[in-house]
């Protein structure tokens, strides 16, 4: 049993007494310190292969791939073993799971006694941002998982840099991760904001597991954001380049599985030739005020764990690029020449697939061959569409930010809000459908403010007040929008053919920024009429069209009457300024003739 930490590892003592207070703990055979080396990937990933963890595609058809089938208990994230320890119920809020810290630490404490004896703990160094940026953090992960280090070498930046970023310092997020034996009886997600500390236990899936991304540069960084003065957002980032040559950028948040991935590397369709897409990021913005006093997003991550059905040539060709090699896998179906298929490729299931549970498939089963929540793990660097400037240290600045749901009624393609607060209401107040990327009833319609109901670290009365006390420091404020590619007609049928389309909605909203483009009022916001937008070359009828632009009197009655309910929760929390919105809002619509 290795219990004394290399003082050559690390110049930071406080990382390494933590490591063996962890160690002390869990008791594990050895601790590795990953370097982020290719060798250690190459070692790594052999002794993945050798326990049966990663099964190798075939490098002909997938160089440098594998796959990964998850325990089938564990698929998602577990919103409801997901808790924000605060030492105040209050601090964490009406919308978050709470537990006090004390009993929450002696309990996980409990569980992670010597639950590393005969294993490896690997400690993983890794820096959210971009190196050397002033608004870059680090963090180390403790983990039991190969899995998990391997997929934190590619969604982060990891290994040696981190610690040298960190030198002698005492301010790192604290992640301990142990997959115990994956048994959902032991399993929660615990955050201490007031230490800067994430303890996950009993899970070994996409963001329960990988505690960079929704823990860390969501939850911890959404509490952290607030104190600094800045935001952590569920958003991607892109650059539109337009026919000029000049390019701007949008960030936009929707929930889990709504659509952020392929807004992020978009092909815009070819009759709005000249127009290109960048990928800064596609799940997470971290936002800061520039000395310009414009707003700056800079995306923490280094690489994507995507959604694999749904993704084909046609719906994001630049995703099945990017995933064609050097990509992990995550229960999605395997061909017999050793390649990878899931719903929505586009292509026709091979014969003898195998299922994400390794068991034979037939075309004729109800089930499904890939996971709905089947992922990608693949490189930033591997995205054609990849943005030059996704390792710029001050980010880029933001034109405009998009909220967005999965809407099936309601919601219009696209909305435009009056002015700041109206946006910030917009998107405290936008609700989505639930989907397979958490555990849970699938196609609910729940409140999800600004795509945060699941990963901000605090009370989200404070949260929204904190969006609104933002504006005061912004002198050039981003327009705000709100979009929903997913509403639908009587047959259940998307009325918007969305993907590379979305693109007439992305350059509407820059007409709009840059006086160019028209809309109508509704009580709700500005609509584009038909002929305000880009449509050369889309064959879609026109009531098709109107349909999906429409705002309807019966539906958006029932939409205030759950917002109100929505904000009930918060009590004195809710900022006056967004009850008053509310109220305005209610009163026109109720006043007005649609
Ligand atoms: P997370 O990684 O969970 O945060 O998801 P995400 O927001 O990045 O969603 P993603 O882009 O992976 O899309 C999720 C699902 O929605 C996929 O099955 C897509 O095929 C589908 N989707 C994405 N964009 C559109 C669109 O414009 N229209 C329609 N109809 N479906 C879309
Ligand atoms: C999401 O659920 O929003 C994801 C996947 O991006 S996970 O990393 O599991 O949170
Ligand atoms: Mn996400």
């Amino acid at each position: 049993m290795t219990q004394n930490v290399d003082a050559d590892k690390t110049k930071s003592r406080a990382l390494r007494e933590w490591i063996a207070e962890i160690a002390r703990l869990t008791t594990p055979d050895r601790i590795v310190w990953c370097d982020g080396s290719e060798d250690e990937r190459r070692r790594l990933t052999a002794m993945a292969v050798q326990a049966g963890t990663l099964i190798p595609l075939s490098q002909q058809k997938k160089p440098g791939s594998f796959l990964h089938r998850s325990n089938p208990n564990d698929v998602a994230r577990t919103e409801q073993l997901t808790f924000i320890c605060t030492p105040n119920k209050d601090d964490a809020g009406p919308t978050n799971n709470w537990s006090p810290p004390d009993e929450t630490y002696a309990k996980l404490r409990g569980w992670l006694k010597n639950s590393m004896r005969g294993r490896t703990m690997y400690v993983v160094p890794y820096v959210m941002g971009p190196i050397g940026s002033p608004f870059s953090k680090v963090g180390v992960e403790i983990t039991d998982s190969i899995y998990v280090v391997l997929n934190m070498r590619i969604m982060t930046r990891m290994g040696s840099a981190a610690l040298a970023m960190l030198g002698d310092s005492d301010d790192f997020c604290r992640g301990v991760h142990c997959t115990l034996d994956v048994n959902p009886d032991r399993r929660l997600i615990c955050h201490f904001p007031q230490d800067n500390a994430i303890w996950s236990v009993g899970s070994g899936y996409g963001g329960n597991a990988l505690l960079s991304k929704k823990c860390f540069a969501l939850r911890i960084a959404s509490w952290q954001g607030r104190s600094e003065g800045w935001l952590a957002e569920h958003m991607l980032i892109l650059g539109m380049r337009s026919p000029s040559g000049e390019t701007r950028y949008v960030a936009a948040a929707f929930p889990s599985a709504c659509g952020k991935t392929n807004l992020a590397m978009l092909t815009p369709p070819s009759d709005l030739s000249g127009w290109k897409v960048f990928t800064v990021g596609d799940d997470i913005a971290w936002l800061r005020v520039g000395s310009d006093g414009r707003l700056w997003a800079v995306n923490p991550e280094n690489g994507y764990f995507g959604v694999a059905p749904g993704t084909n040539a046609h719906s994001n060709p630049n995703a099945m690029a990017m995933v064609g090699h050097d990509t992990i896998f995550t229960n999605v179906a395997m061909t017999p020449d050793g390649d990878v298929w899931w719903e929505g490729m586009d292509t026709a299931p091979p014969v003898n697939l195998l299922d994400w549970q390794g068991r034979p498939w037939h075309q004729e089963s109800n089930d499904k061959a890939a996971h709905p929540n089947s992922r990608f793990t693949t490189p930033m660097t591997n995205n054609p569409a990849l943005s030059p400037h996704v390792n710029d240290p001050e980010g880029v600045p933001i034109s405009a930010i998009v909220f967005g749901g999965r809407r099936a009624t309601t919601m219009p393609l696209v909305l435009e809000s009056e002015n700041w607060a109206h946006g910030v209401y917009m998107g405290a107040t936008m609700g989505s459908e639930t989907t397979a990327a958490a555990a849970g009833a699938v196609g609910v319609v729940r409140r999800d403010p600004m795509a945060m109901l699941p990963f901000c670290g605090y009370n989200m009365g404070d949260y929204f007040a904190h969006w609104l006390k933002m504006q005061s420091a912004i002198k050039h404020p981003p327009r705000i929008f709100m979009v929903n590619w997913f509403r639908k007609d009587r047959d259940g049928k998307f009325l918007w053919p969305g993907y590379g389309e979305n693109m007439r909605v992305l350059k509407w909203m820059l007409d709009r920024i840059d006086g160019r483009a028209g809309a109508t009022d509704t009580p709700v916001g500005r609509v584009p009429r038909l002929d305000d937008l880009d449509l050369q070359g889309l064959e879609l009828p026109g009531d098709q069209l109107r349909e999906d632009l429409a705002i309807k009197k019966d539906e958006w009655s029932a939409e205030i009457e759950s917002a109100s309910n929505f904000f009930e929760k918060f009590g004195g929390t809710m900022p006056p300024e967004l009850r008053e919105k509310h109220r305005g809002l209610a009163q026109s619509l109720n006043s007005a003739h649609l």
